[in-house]
């Protein structure tokens, strides 16, 4: 039971970016810039630099499942989310613990590869995705290039947005978030679909290719948002509010891609 004096909890489920931008680091950042107290369940240590991931270790499926219980279990889990998932033993036994203890709300970023482009998921695991982790999701927060990967569809304009919506709700999940940041529009809109109907949120574009972490820092800022109590989408919405802040806050780092710089709202640098 959590104490009411207790603030809210949130849980990333997702690997470790040693480069500090993306993944559980991007996560807890945010789930403290969104004022929720951050936990995690590591599921992978990558190798990377702002140049890219070099390789990855992975964390034994059965100890990513007791990180999740030990926290949920002691401290509770207002909200949890999912990134970088690495295998198909590790989905298997993440599912099984999120159903087991009953985490909801439960989002699910389907983490398949860097901005570089280097695999943070491995192929033969992209079933297991599918079918064990979509359908206990309160909501999927897809880019283009994943919803090719799980549903077979190449989205090319705008319109063909609601569609990709429509085939990743099929899979299960409560609500679908589709990023279709990168359409060659000039604003990028993400179509947010629960089944019935469908709501666009559309954002400015920010000239800037240091958006290392982007995807994993709004799926936090949602999972935050509902930790704190909101719905669906009143957490979207405060979520594209806080992604578009620091996408504005980015900054470069390294001689790669630099990253959405998640102290906007709580202040400092720079
Ligand atoms: O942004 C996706 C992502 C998620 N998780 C980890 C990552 C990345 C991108 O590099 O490294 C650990």
């Amino acid at each position: 039971m959590t104490d009411p004096e207790q603030p809210p909890t949130a849980l990333t489920i997702a690997g470790s970016d040693s480069g500090g931008g993306a993944g559980v680091q991007a996560d807890l950042k945010t789930f403290l810039a969104c004022r929720v107290h951050g936990m995690s369940a590591i599921t992978a240590v990558t190798v990377q630099n702002s140049l890219g991931v070099s390789g990855f270790h992975e964390i034994p499926a059965e100890t990513v499942a007791a990180q999740i219980e030990s926290v949920a279990t002691d401290i509770g889990v207002g909200a949890a989310k999912t990134g970088m998932l690495a295998s198909a033993e590790i989905i298997a036994a993440v599912a099984e613990a999120v159903r087991r203890l009953g985490i909801t709300p439960f989002v699910v970023d389907p983490v398949a590869a860097s901005q570089h482009g280097d695999p943070l998921l491995r192929p033969d695991a992209l079933d297991a995705l599918r079918t064990a982790v979509l359908p206990l999701a309160t909501l999927v927060t897809p880019n283009l290039g994943e919803v090719r990967l799980l549903t077979g569809r190449e989205v090319r304009t705008r319109a063909e947005l609601g569609d990709a919506a429509r085939a990743m709700h099929a899979l299960g999940p409560q609500w679908v978030l589709v990023k279709g940041g990168h359409l060659p529009d000039d604003d990028a809109v993400d179509v947010l679909f629960d089944g019935s109907s469908l709501h666009e949120f559309p954002a400015a574009r920010v000239a800037t290719r240091h958006t290392h972490g982007s995807g994993d820092t709004l799926a936090a800022a949602i999972t935050a948002g509902l930790a704190r109590g909101a719905d669906v989408p009143h957490a979207v919405a405060e979520g594209k509010r806080f992604i578009g802040e620091a996408v504005r806050a980015s900054f470069p780092l390294g001689a790669g891609l630099g990253p959405v710089g998640h102290f906007w709202r709580v202040g400092g640098w720079p």
